[in-house]
């Protein structure tokens, strides 16, 4: 289909442009990682480099194993060269909105130790205001045991309808790699008016029992979106 097309595109694309000899990569979560774990491995082979991976997810852990990859963590290697992730949705501005894999905590504290971030994104993803194609919301992941009072203090003052994700096979809530429940926060479109989410966001995470949003401000360096046609456009 258009959209795998566009994913494997975007995937390409990046690791093409962006993996080098000797590099430690951040790994993230979601499908079209997929495409751009396997491209790293192919190329790792193929030119004999160097790489080794720090996941941002269980689900990320697995596909580094599964190509063959070196694995390793931020504790071994708090500092990383390059990180490459999925998104929601991305706005003008290049936020964007991450988490409907539930590892947003994950993914940004992986992000915020790279020296690059980049997004691959299939199409669909390229938005002027967060909201024009994202069907979910903007996720935030909470302490269990606050979920319901941080549900009705975002409702109180930004409104919108917020609701806890729960799992579709599994009875009851979704639970995150952190042990933690996710808010799903479907916002009133008024929120993108002027400059908003930066502030919206500090507020959010802020509240007693908030982990983290899937707000990502001002993070990412450059975004890739695969097209239908297999053609990719790049925003940064
Ligand atoms: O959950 C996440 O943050 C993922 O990275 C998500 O934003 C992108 O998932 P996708 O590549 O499956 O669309």
């Amino acid at each position: 289909s258009g959209v795998v097309a566009g994913k494997q595109a975007a995937a390409r694309a990046a690791v093409e442009d962006h993996l080098k000899d000797n590099q430690v990569v951040g790994v993230g979560s979601g499908s079209t990682i997929v495409y751009a774990v396997e491209k790293i491995a192919s190329r790792v082979k193929a030119e004999n480099l160097k790489i080794i991976c720090v996941p941002t997810s269980f689900q990320a852990r697995q596909l580094i194993l599964e190509n063959g990859l070196v694995i390793s963590d931020l504790e071994q290697h708090p500092q990383l060269d390059l990180v490459i992730d999925g998104a929601d949705e991305v706005d003008s501005s290049l936020n964007l909105i991450k988490g409907g894999g539930g590892c947003l905590t994950q993914e940004k504290i992986v992000a915020s130790c790279g020296k690059k971030f980049i997004i691959i994104a299939d199409y669909r993803k390229d938005s002027v205001n967060f909201g024009d194609n994202y069907a979910e919301g903007i996720p935030i992941e909470v302490i269990p045991l606050a979920y319901h009072p941080i549900q009705l203090k975002i409702k109180e003052i930004y409104g919108g309808d917020i609701k806890l994700r729960v799992a579709k096979r599994k009875a009851g809530p979704v639970v995150t790699d952190n042990g933690n429940f996710i808010l799903d926060w479907k916002f009133d479109p008024s929120l993108c008016i002027g400059n908003q989410w930066p502030t919206i966001n500090q507020t959010i995470v802020a509240m007693p029992g908030v982990v983290d949003t899937g707000l990502f401000i001002d993070m990412a360096e450059r975004v890739y979106f695969g097209l239908a046609d297999g053609s990719v456009r790049i925003r940064e």
